[in-house]
């Protein structure tokens, strides 16, 4: 056998070698696939040496030689370009085996989170005040004392505008001790007919504890147009609170004082947690306070450069928070704030 298909036979028997380890790992046979290649087609390899054997050779046998040389080249080129090209095929199909998904594996558990109660127990209010033709309307938590106290009637020696009641940003910046500003602005910014509830974070300096926070939510409401009276109030909060804690639910409007409404009354509810039998929750009374009310001063309507000759209107003002305990009979305000998931699971 001449030289040259001996070295056709060996690079065959080399690839053919070189299928089997493959098996094991496609890259290691890329790599195994390079060095043989070096070995004959390199700068050093076999048949390079022998093109270069070329110049100890008679002048006419040159081209003849060449040629072999050359056609030999060419089938030991084709032999690895096939060999690197089905190598690649294998490396690719592989991975493409090891990435593969299986669709019927059982999937994690999706940790799926809840609506916080205070979401809750807002989002009902709401819908139920939205049921009645109220629009809601937000402003800045951060406020000027003038609308915070000064147009609300609040006079300057009152005890709520307190440094040990209110935070103080400047001497007439606060942090906004309840959502009343919103209705001033809303009034100061519109023509009545004006019903509106306002839901919102409010500030007050409170120390922590089962029943206070410095940060807290409210709702409160503002209706203004002619010829609002009493009745309007009365019927508007029996149907909140009927829609919120059910039909049969009994409500009590007691006397009360606020320096923004005249007249001005507590509303106190049956207790939803015991239906009026008298329970921990409403410490047996059966009823258990839930807002406050009142028609809306017309100082403050003034104020607000609406002639109380011609409007009138009524307000409302309720603690999200103590709503929120009351539903779910939750007796510490902390277990809102402090997120802590073994509290809200229970809710999801
Ligand atoms: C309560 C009582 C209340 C208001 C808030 C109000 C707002 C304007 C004018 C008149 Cl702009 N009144 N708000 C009225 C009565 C009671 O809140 O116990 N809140 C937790």
């Amino acid at each position: 056998m001449d030289n040259h298909e001996k070295i056709l036979q060996e690079v065959r028997q080399a690839l053919s070698e070189l299928r089997q380890e493959e098996k094991a790992a496609g890259q290691e046979a890329l790599g195994r696939l390079q060095e043989l290649r070096v070995k004959y087609l390199g700068k050093k390899g076999e048949i390079t040496q022998m093109m270069k054997q070329m110049g100890t050779l008679p002048k006419e046998e040159r081209p003849s030689f060449g040629q072999k040389v050359n056609s030999l080249r060419q089938k030991v080129e084709e032999a690895f370009e096939q060999r690197k090209s089905e190598l690649e095929e294998r490396i690719k199909e592989k991975k493409l085996a090891a990435e593969r998904i299986d669709v019927t594996l059982e999937k994690p558990e999706a940790g799926m989170g809840g609506v916080h109660p205070l979401t809750k127990v807002y989002r009902q209010v709401r819908g139920i005040f939205e049921g009645m033709g109220f629009q809601v309307v937000e402003g800045p938590e951060i406020e000027f004392d003038k609308y915070n106290f000064e147009m609300l009637n609040i006079p300057k020696d009152h005890p709520a505008r307190d440094m040990q009641d209110t935070f103080y940003v400047t001497d007439d910046i606060v942090l906004r001790t309840h959502t009343s500003p919103v209705q001033i602005r809303t009034m100061l910014g519109h023509q009545p007919p004006i019903r509106v509830i306002c839901p919102g974070r409010v500030y007050r300096t409170d120390d922590v504890d089962a029943t206070h926070s410095p940060v807290f939510n409210q709702i409160e409401g503002l209706v203004i147009d002619k010829g609002i009276t009493f009745a309007d109030l009365k019927g508007t909060i029996n149907t909140f609170l009927r829609q919120l804690y059910g039909e049969q639910t009994k409500t009590k409007f007691r006397p009360g004082f606020f320096p923004f409404t005249e007249p001005s009354a507590e509303v106190d509810a049956t207790c939803s947690l015991c239906g009026g039998k008298g329970c921990p929750a409403c410490k047996g009374a059966g009823m258990v306070e839930v807002l406050g009310c009142g028609m809306v001063n017309p100082k403050v309507l003034e104020n607000c450069g609406l002639d109380p000759e011609v409007y009138s209107g009524y307000a409302f003002g309720l603690g999200l928070d103590r709503l929120t305990n009351i539903k779910y009979g939750i007796t510490d305000i902390r277990l809102l704030y402090e997120s802590d998931v073994r509290f809200l699971r229970q809710f999801r």
